[in-house]
């Protein structure tokens, strides 16, 4: 994390409801429009003189020089409508993470202007929807419109601001009464209070006060060139139960009816329930039935351990332990794993034991590991991932060559927890070769469109001068008659004209091999049409 440079940091705050616009209707509050307008009023938000003087356009605002050498210039996007967060679901989160999309390239960072009751969900959702994030996104609003003579919107928007233009903190945050949090840690504790927010399991990332003070070790660090990849296939059938007292077994058997596909559940103390049959009954059906349920404590702080019977019982009816995260963020991760396309049950659960975006702390001892199952290198794979997550310079020297070796005998199951566990890593091994190079190589199409669909790039080269590119294009895939893997690359954008090291093309190689049902995909793929086949 860095603090960022140049004299002009720019920002787009996403306005999507909540108190911080609201304005009283009827006695009721209810989402404003306008923000932007309120904002171009207030000094603190607004250099009136600067822009004009800088020629910015009419919807551009400029914050007062909060350094002497750097200004920070922010666009307000208005959505419609505008919600009282109460409203939000999945569909509206994937929304906000399309537009940071759609505007990554054009801005240096993102506040995303959200209602506080499902702030933390949104937080949450966002955190898995967007992988592979290089830029500041940071989630504000207030108890009190910004509107009002005491409020705290004012404070909370203009640190949000601040923070996302002056720094690099490449996470999806919620920054609330002087704190910035991990997005997916913070869960919203008062109904009244401006400190709204707390994050019961990790310290905030960033404090301010007179100074900044920035918790450098707690901040995920980027590495590799991997593009930003919103993951929008987010599984919706899952639910939230929190387990009471006497909870009656009919009620959890109504609650786990299709279409659910997952759940969380609330349990007591350290992931304990009660250990009556029936209900155990109803959870071990389900699990067989192939949902994932994961086990949360309803305490606010603390994890779901192994020290009590009661809490056995229900890992023994197939629950997974979701060890110290929120619900919000459990949640929201059983809707990320769920989503992704192409995994096993088993593939699922490992994800889910893991951390993949700092959501949960998992336990570095006494805990069984769960372990992939079969073969030599998902065994490699299990004992890779024993290892305390600290151990950076081995993960940083194993992660890449497993991963590679994973595409290459196309294994999905481990190239998926491989890749997620590199996606703020450098997936290149000693050669230069990334997993896409290697699947390239060896033609999986299974894994060459995985990766795609990750981000890896196209063209990296390696320390040879190969991309994986030029690896297709040699004539594995268009030899081998695989129109799914070419699909995947023409719709990844590769131009699948351009020769290969040999001075070959795809056609060339799909005609020479006799291969019509090639040579006609080819043909049709966006790069392919028009598409001369060289002279021998
Ligand atoms: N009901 C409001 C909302 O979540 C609460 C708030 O923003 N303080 O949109």
């Amino acid at each position: 994390m860095a603090r960022a440079a140049g004299p002009e940091r720019r920002l787009l705050a996403v306005y999507t409801g909540g108190t911080i616009g609201m304005r009283s209707e009827r006695g009721v509050l209810v989402p404003g429009r306008g923000l932007a307008a309120v904002l171009k009023m207030l000094p603190m938000f607004h250099d009136e003189e600067h822009a004009r003087a800088r020629g910015l356009p009419e919807d551009t605002l400029v914050l007062p020089p909060a350094s002497p050498d750097q200004r920070v210039i922010y666009t307000v996007l208005e959505c419609q409508p505008l919600f009282d967060s109460s409203d939000m679901t999945i569909t509206e989160w994937v929304q906000i993470a399309q537009t940071i999309e759609s505007h990554y390239a054009r801005y240096d960072g993102f506040v995303v202007i959200h209602g506080t009751d499902t702030m933390a969900f949104a937080a949450s959702v966002l955190s898995f929807v967007l992988e592979n994030l290089q830029k500041t996104v940071i989630l504000t609003g207030a108890q009190v419109p910004i509107h009002a003579l005491w409020n705290d919107g004012r404070e909370n928007l203009l640190g949000a601001l601040l923070l996302a233009g002056q720094y690099v903190i490449p996470e999806v945050c919620l920054f609330f009464q002087n704190q910035l949090f991990r997005g997916n840690r913070v869960t919203k504790v008062d109904a009244r209070r401006f400190a709204a927010f707390c994050s019961p399991n990790l310290p905030p990332l960033a404090t301010v006060g007179a100074d900044v003070t920035i918790s450098q070790e707690l901040v995920r660090r980027v590495r590799g060139q991997g593009r930003l990849v919103v993951h929008s296939s987010m599984e919706r059938n899952v639910g939230l139960l929190r387990l009471y007292p006497g909870i009656p077994a009919s009620l959890v058997r109504a609650f786990l009816q299709p279409p659910m596909k997952g759940m969380v559940m609330e349990t007591f103390g350290s992931g304990n329930g009660p250990t009556k049959p029936d209900l155990l009954q109803e959870l071990r059906a389900a699990a067989e039935r192939g949902l994932i349920i994961v086990n949360c404590t309803h305490c606010l702080q603390g994890a779901v351990t192994s020290d009590y019977g009661a809490g056995m019982a229900l890992s023994g009816s197939g629950t997974v332990s979701g060890f110290d995260m929120t619900s919000e963020a459990a949640l929201a991760k059983l809707s990320y794993v769920l989503g992704l396309p192409g995994l096993s049950l088993d593939g699922r659960k490992e994800l889910l034991a893991r951390d993949l975006r700092g959501e949960m702390t998992p336990p570095t001892v006494d805990e069984p590991r769960p372990s992939l199952r079969g073969g030599v290198l998902g065994r490699g794979v299990a004992q890779l991932l024993s290892l305390r997550q600290e151990a950076d310079e081995v993960w940083d020297a194993l992660v890449p060559s497993l991963a590679c070796a994973a595409a290459y005998v196309g294994d999905l199951e481990a190239l998926q927890v491989l890749v997620e566990l590199g996606s703020d890593r450098s997936l290149e091994d000693f050669s230069g070769q990334t997993p896409l190079h290697a699947a390239a190589r060896a033609g999986q199409a299974g894994a060459v469109t995985m990766l795609l669909q990750r981000g890896l790039d196209v063209n990296a080269r390696d320390k040879g001068g190969l991309s994986p590119l030029l690896l297709a294009v040699g004539g594995r895939l268009a030899s081998r008659a695989d129109c799914e893997g070419l699909r995947a690359w023409g719709q990844a954008g590769a131009d699948l004209r351009q020769p290969g090291y040999d001075g070959r093309s795809a056609l060339h190689v799909a005609e020479v091999a006799g291969n019509l049902e090639v040579v006609a995909l080819l043909q049709n793929l966006r790069g392919g049409a028009g598409d001369q086949a060289p002279g021998p």
